[in-house]
């Protein structure tokens, strides 16, 4: 039974879809002048009113919305219905300094758990599957919205939230686990735990995964999906806009649906802020246009990433935007050069390594020095020091023709590098200390 495959609303036409935005935007933009006095004082401040904004059309006149005026307005400055109407907060983990409170009504819940079954239906969840939800669970919103999504889909519903590893795995193994959902590289860290206990793809009961919260490379699904012999699919979200299910991957495993019903999605160029055509790579910015507590105009979400909207094989008509590249705040300035971690790991795992590794960053007589520590499997851990320096030669080479950079290789005892359970730290920049 597919409750949350919704094909009025999923597989609407693009004129259909466009009339619903331009109906919610025009409600949406003439709420948050009426309640939300910080909104209201930016739009003076830009010379538009809500009767500038008749359609969709009219977004652009509107000013952008960043994570600098989330923290000005902090905490209670956004929040657009009386707090007796709030039910819930949640919130960022706060890695980078800037801890985002979102609030939400139950009809705020009620969308965002919606979003994220349709998630887990487009995985091919149904009331049939047992789903062990191992995103963390709190403040942090993987495991309350995919909780939620999980159980409105039907699925038995396992909430182990992150960590205790051995745990996890017997849970999965015990109740038969279909679907897994967690950060990427827990995934790979259950995954490779599984592998060390002896278990085959084919013992593994799980058959789904649904991956997110952080950026990860088309090498790191393919492995993924090797050692827990599933399908592994992407969802994308942010705090501020809810959480996960912003966007899922379909069956196509080729990109997210944004669900355009919830959300406006524009890519501009990051410097000048114009808008950019489909097709061009830029930073994604978004409009809720359904959610009230806490209604966002034209959030700059710092991910960089593609829309296409492009026919897709599952018939799904939303706009799909890329696996986000990473963020303009990831992205890593060495000497000059602009580096994502991301790139690092496409040519790791290309050449067999582990998605274990980490990437320091310093400076030394005022040049930018980068070092990358890579984590060996089993497999290749060796004490024959001409094969490490063949293996490190090879990496070198592999990271110089895909950042155009000398890096220093050193490569590192499995198990060496510290494993997350949610959100992977990658980088250290000692240059900003
Ligand atoms: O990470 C929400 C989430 C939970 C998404 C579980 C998916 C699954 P925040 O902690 O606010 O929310 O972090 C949001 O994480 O702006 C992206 O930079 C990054 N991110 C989220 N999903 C993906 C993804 C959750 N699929 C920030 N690929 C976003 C790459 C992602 N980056």
């Amino acid at each position: 039974m597919e409750r949350y495959y919704q094909p009025e609303i999923e597989t609407a036409s693009r004129e259909q879809i466009k009339a619903w935005q331009d109906e919610r935007l025009v409600a949406q933009v003439r709420h948050v002048w009426d309640n939300v006095p910080y909104y209201r004082e930016k739009m003076q401040a830009a010379g538009v009113t809500p009767d500038d904004i008749r359609s969709a059309d009219d977004l652009h006149k509107l000013p952008f919305l960043s994570k600098d005026d989330l923290r000005k307005a902090y905490p209670y400055g956004l929040v657009g219905v009386p707090l007796k109407d709030c039910v819930r907060i949640q919130s960022t983990s706060g890695t980078t300094g800037k801890r985002v409170v979102a609030f939400y009504t139950q009809a705020d819940i009620d969308l965002w758990e919606t979003c994220c079954a349709r998630a887990i239906t487009a995985a091919g969840g149904t009331d049939e599957d047992v789903c062990q939800v191992s995103y963390g669970y709190g403040l942090f919103t993987g495991g309350p919205g995919l909780n939620g999504g999980s159980h409105k889909v039907g699925c038995l519903t396992v909430p182990t939230s992150s960590g205790n590893t051995e745990r996890q795995i017997m849970f999965i193994r015990d109740l038969n686990a279909t679907i897994l959902c967690c950060t990427p590289s827990y995934a790979a860290y259950l995954g490779e735990s599984m592998k060390e206990m002896g278990l085959t793809p084919e013992q593994i009961p799980l058959k789904a995964g649904i991956f997110g919260a952080e950026a990860w490379s088309e090498e790191m699904r393919q492995s993924i999906q090797d050692t827990l012999g599933i399908k592994a699919y992407d969802i994308y979200g942010l705090t501020e806009l809810s959480g996960p299910g912003v966007a899922f991957e379909c069956s196509a495993q080729s990109g997210m649906h944004i669900n355009e019903d919830h959300f406006i999605a524009e890519v501009i160029d990051p410097d000048t802020g114009e808008v950019l055509p489909d097709g061009t790579q830029g930073e994604l910015v978004f409009t809720s246009i359904t959610k009230k507590a806490f209604p966002l105009i034209r959030y700059r979400t710092r991910d960089i990433c593609v829309l296409s909207r492009e026919k897709c094989p599952c018939g799904r008509t939303h706009v799909k935007m890329t696996k986000p590249r990473g963020r303009t705040d990831d992205m890593l300035i060495i000497r000059g050069v602009n580096v994502f971690p991301s790139q690092i790991e496409t040519v790791l795992l290309n050449l067999g390594y582990p998605a274990n590794y980490q990437i320091i960053v310093g400076r030394v007589n005022n040049t930018d020095t980068l070092d990358v520590r890579v984590e060996m499997t089993p497999e290749m851990f060796t004490d024959n020091l001409g094969e490490i320096s063949r293996r490190q030669k090879e990496l070198v080479d592999g990271l110089r023709s895909m950042l155009g950079l000398t890096a220093k290789v050193t490569l590192v005892a499995p198990k060496s590098i510290v494993r997350s359970e949610g959100k992977a730290v990658r980088v250290i920049d000692n240059r900003k200390i």
